[in-house]
């Protein structure tokens, strides 16, 4: 084992045109004749709508975070494509909202019949890695390093390289690289990045063109930071949820100056937002947004993104809908992949237009699905039932006259609710026959799904008297089943 130190919105109508703000005047967005810009993608773990300077959170400072929005497109009503983590993650590799591709909540299993977006780049002659959280494998519990041979693991999705932990880590992580176990110092953050702009630099040099997926593990629990991080606060583990995100901005910024270093920034596309909504701990983490991570009303799925490319997209500030579903179709438009690079029913779609300061005419509404629960977004107009408690659940909003959700407008605008609820059940039957199999060749799902813990898997057994020296596993040891003591 190595040890490592660091030193350190559906838009057909014309007023959504009228929200889109653009500054400065336009280039023409295009990686077509040959070009092949570098793509990134930046993910935090649980980060709110409201937990960053530019959208007026009252203690956290997010100075990188706020000179990328204003440098680049900031989108106002970008919806994460599952209301928790590994939902979300699908979405951004599949271009499908997740209930479709094996992920129906935490921890499952990503179908290996699916289309990624790192086996499509890498047939483009990208070279793809995966750095941090992962959380599509099937193994629950806190993130310990995926092993070499699990039937899951990255590079079975396209990563040709991979420095991964099977879900969140913190302080001081032990992540895998490819299956070997290694141990760094610092925040995971700074780690991560630290890790890609070594990756970017090695393509850089071999003019290679390159995915970098960084998905951090902050600020998701347990909440550790750096003592030089944490935010002042009455209440400990906010300051130090809160110091979590100060260094993801730290390390936005590190990843910004990298590029800029190595002289590759107007080539490189860089995308940044979260997983899932704020969590309870900050009353300020979704703004004035209803709801929190796990919930279909907006602070579960509403959150902070951003797009940056300088010298090929302007400033802007964005306000269509736009949802990780659609980051897929988008750079198959951008580069120009072959069609069958997705699989034909997905839910993404291009906003290649929104990039280029023009309208997005969406063909279908954006669809959310999870444990019971569904919402479709539909230009200012949102359908949710986040209750599981059946038909009287179902609620309508306008998401532009009132954002905070508090109206239910499903009496007062029959005909919309009831076309709304008629194309609900259309999405949910759709995604029955998707998660049965029936968009993969074989008709059928072939690898059965997978749910264990890591501490009740024999392949872990190896593993467990060093992890269980380790302060973030110790409490699971009990439960270790006698079989594997
Ligand atoms: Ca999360």
């Amino acid at each position: 084992m190595k040890i490592h130190s660091l030193s350190m919105i559906v838009t057909t109508g014309k007023k959504f045109l009228a929200l889109l703000l653009i500054v400065g005047s336009l280039s023409a967005v295009s990686a077509k004749d040959g070009d092949h810009p570098n793509i990134v993608l930046v993910m935090a773990d649980d980060q709110g709508w409201g937990q960053v300077g530019y959208n007026g959170h009252p203690t956290l400072k997010t100075p990188n975070l706020d000179a990328m929005a204003a440098a680049g497109i900031r989108f106002d009503r970008f919806y994460a494509g599952g209301s928790v983590c590994s939902p979300t993650r699908a979405t951004i590799l599949t271009g499908r909202t997740h209930t479709r591709t094996g992920v129906t909540t935490h921890g499952d299993n990503l179908c290996l019949q699916e289309r990624t977006l790192p086996q499509a780049l890498q047939k483009a002659g990208y070279a793809t890695a995966h750095f941090g959280k992962w959380h599509l494998n099937g193994v629950h519990g806190p993130g310990v390093p995926v092993l070499a041979d699990d039937p899951n693991h990255p590079g079975l999705y396209g990563f040709d390289e991979w420095l991964t932990s099977t879900n969140f880590f913190d302080l001081n992580p032990l992540l895998s690289r490819e299956g070997d176990f290694e141990e760094f110092k610092g925040d995971s953050s700074d780690i991560l990045v630290a890790e890609a702009l070594e990756f970017i630099q090695r393509q850089k040099e071999a003019a290679t063109p390159f995915l970098a997926v960084v998905w951090y593990g902050s600020p998701h629990g347990p909440m550790h930071a750096l003592e030089q991080d944490r935010v002042e606060s009455e209440d400990e583990e906010l300051g130090h949820h809160l110091g979590e995100i100060v260094a993801i901005d730290r390390s936005v910024g590190a990843l910004r100056r990298g590029l800029r270093d190595l002289e590759i920034e107007k080539d490189t596309l860089v995308w940044y937002c979260s997983d899932n909504g704020g969590l309870r701990i900050d009353p300020d983490a979704c703004g004035t947004l209803r709801g929190n991570k796990g919930d279909f009303f907006e602070g579960g799925i509403r959150v902070p993104a951003i797009l940056e490319w300088p010298g090929q997209i302007e400033a802007a500030i964005v306000d269509a809908p736009a949802t990780t579903m659609d980051i897929f179709p988008t750079l198959v438009e951008l580069l120009d992949l072959p069609g069958d690079s997705l699989l034909p029913l997905h839910d993404g779609e291009s906003i290649l237009p929104l990039l280029k300061g023009e309208e997005l005419p969406r063909t279908h509404t954006i669809p959310f699905s999870f444990r019971g629960r569904t919402a479709l977004i539909d230009g200012e107009f949102k359908l949710v039932n986040n209750s599981r408690k059946g038909p009287e659940a179902w609620q309508l909003f306008n998401l532009e006259k009132d954002p905070s959700e508090k109206r239910d407008l499903s009496e007062k605008l029959p005909v919309r609710f009831r076309k709304m609820r008629k194309e609900a059940d259309r999405v949910n039957a759709s995604v029955e026959a998707s998660a049965a199999g029936k968009d993969y060749a074989e008709s059928q799902v072939i690898q059965p799904p997978r749910g264990e813990y890591w501490y009740e898997m024999k392949a872990y057994q190896p593993h467990f008297e060093e992890f269980f020296q380790r302060r973030e596993f110790k409490k699971y040891e009990n439960r270790v089943p006698p079989a594997l003591r």
